[in-house]
């Protein structure tokens, strides 16, 4: 079984303004559709080909490959990135997850200024993340396609800040590409990964 590009569970348009459809167009049937088919190539005809692609890219083994490590963790963020966002996103987290939030950062804000701070001081191509590291919440980010899960660490919520997540619409302006994105969160499916994360 080959590894595929998952369908996008909205349509290219449907989380403008924010984010519009041509970007979303070009970054899930191109971008990520290019992550898939070279992790393809690379693993064909290997055990790693039969792989969960979660357990792939946390195999430290596996990841020793660039090509396994660049093309796996593109599949395996972007397979994240894209049920973490809905045209009903916005607002912010309630239950376990606010308190969750409130413990780490003080307050929802707190989360805010931490997770901006990282998208937006990531040096080149990478991401942002809230991971659950054993049983809390942490704000990191990573560069390329590196992901949390090759420390340990879960992701809930990432946040892509390669240009072509943002330059057809934002041009330069990483910060005002990292502030539309909280328009988009949705809270409800991060909040779901953090419970089976713990
Ligand atoms: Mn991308």
């Amino acid at each position: 079984m080959a590894f595929s590009v998952p369908d996008l569970p909205y349509d290219f348009g449907a989380l403008e303004p924010h984010i519009d459809a041509r970007t979303m167009e070009i970054h899930h049937d191109r971008h990520h559709a290019a992550y898939v088919a070279n992790l393809n190539a690379a693993v064909a005809g290997t055990p790693q080909a039969e792989m969960d692609i979660n357990d792939l890219v946390s195999d430290s083994s596996a990841v020793s490959s660039p090509a396994v490590r660049n093309n796996g963790g593109g599949h395996a963020n972007h397979s994240l990135f894209w049920t973490i966002m809905s045209p009903s996103g916005g607002g912010e987290p309630d239950g376990e997850l606010a308190a969750a939030i409130d413990d780490a950062f003080g307050s929802f804000a707190g989360f805010q200024d931490k997770f901006s701070t990282a998208a937006i001081t990531r040096f080149g191509s990478g991401w942002a993340w809230l991971s659950v590291d054993g049983g809390s919440l942490i704000v990191e980010s990573t560069p390329n396609q590196d992901t949390p899960l090759m420390d340990g660490r879960t992701p809930i919520l990432g946040v892509d800040v390669w240009e072509h997540a943002y330059y057809l619409k934002y041009q330069n302006l990483r910060p005002a590409y990292v502030k539309a994105f909280y328009n988009v969160i949705d809270w409800g499916a991060v909040a779901a990964r953090f419970a089976a994360a713990r």
